[in-house]
């Protein structure tokens, strides 16, 4: 059995087959939306009732959904491999967390989580935010979701970093490669020697940085690349 440090990226495609909408596929959340009004601290300070509205909707859809097969066998690796598994995510669902992964960062916030944007205090989520809402440490309406928009520094990225350079074996999983800093993750984990594979349904834009590929659903490859790494 190698003892391998593994770290995993994850995006939207890995969540698809549980019912989320990824962003840039066809009928994408993208396609029903511009980045610009609800994915920027701009677009907040705009209308905050139109970004609210659409947090409140995936928390609520993500609030319902199961975990999938691929989320199952990622929780699986980490309790088997007797190395290192680090999730590092991009999505702000909790599904892999509903099927038992507890080594998880999420890089890009959590629909679960509130922030108040004059105090910093963070506290669960209720099922809906609204602009009104004050925060409870400071009393300020100016709540909103811990997400991560665009134009905002990611979370735990010192931490990231210093697993990336680690690492013997980087994957990621259902992601276009479309986004920063996650898209230059696997350079910097090929720069430290880890051998990369993508596990996706279709070539990303990154395709070339990866030394091994894999395409198909998340909930076919990635149970069958977890039975051959835990057969090494
Ligand atoms: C930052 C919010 C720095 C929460 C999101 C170069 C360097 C650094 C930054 C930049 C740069 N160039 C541009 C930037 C700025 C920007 C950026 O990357 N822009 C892009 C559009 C070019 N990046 C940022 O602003 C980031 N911040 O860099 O800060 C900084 C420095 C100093 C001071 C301040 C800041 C912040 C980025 C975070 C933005 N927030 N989400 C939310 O609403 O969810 S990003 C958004 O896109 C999602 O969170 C998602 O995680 C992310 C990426 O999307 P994917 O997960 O890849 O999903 P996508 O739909 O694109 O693809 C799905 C894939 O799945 C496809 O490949 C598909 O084939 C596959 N698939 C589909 N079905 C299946 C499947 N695979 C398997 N099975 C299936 N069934």
């Amino acid at each position: 059995m190698s003892k391998d440090k593994i770290v995993i990226l994850t995006g939207a495609g890995i969540s698809a087959e549980s019912g989320l909408g990824t962003f840039r596929d066809e009928g994408g959340l993208w396609a029903q939306h511009r980045i610009e009004d609800v994915a920027t601290p701009e677009g907040f300070h705009r209308d905050p009732d139109l970004v609210h509205g659409f947090y409140n909707a995936r928390r609520a859809h993500a609030a319902k959904a199961s975990p999938n097969a691929a989320h199952t066998a990622l929780a699986q690796l980490e309790a088997e491999h007797p190395g290192n598994v680090l999730i590092v995510t991009q999505n702000v669902d909790a599904l892999h967390e509903k099927a038992g992964s507890k080594n998880v960062l999420h890089m890009h916030g959590t629909l679960a989580g509130a922030l108040c944007g004059r105090c910093d205090h963070r506290w669960p989520a209720p099922p809906e935010m609204h602009k009104d809402d004050l925060c409870p440490a400071c009393g300020s309406a100016a709540t909103r979701p811990d997400v991560v928009w665009f134009g905002e520094m990611p979370y735990h990225m010192d931490d990231i970093w210093t697993h990336l350079a680690q690492a013997d074996t980087f994957v990621a999983i259902g992601t276009s490669g479309e986004v920063y800093p996650a898209a230059a993750f696997v350079q910097e984990a090929a720069m430290g020697g880890a051998h990369t594979i993508e596990l996706n349904l279709e070539p990303s834009t990154r395709v070339s940085d990866f030394a091994e590929t894999c395409f198909g659903p998340a909930t076919r490859i990635v149970p069958d690349w977890v039975t051959q790494e835990l057969s090494r």
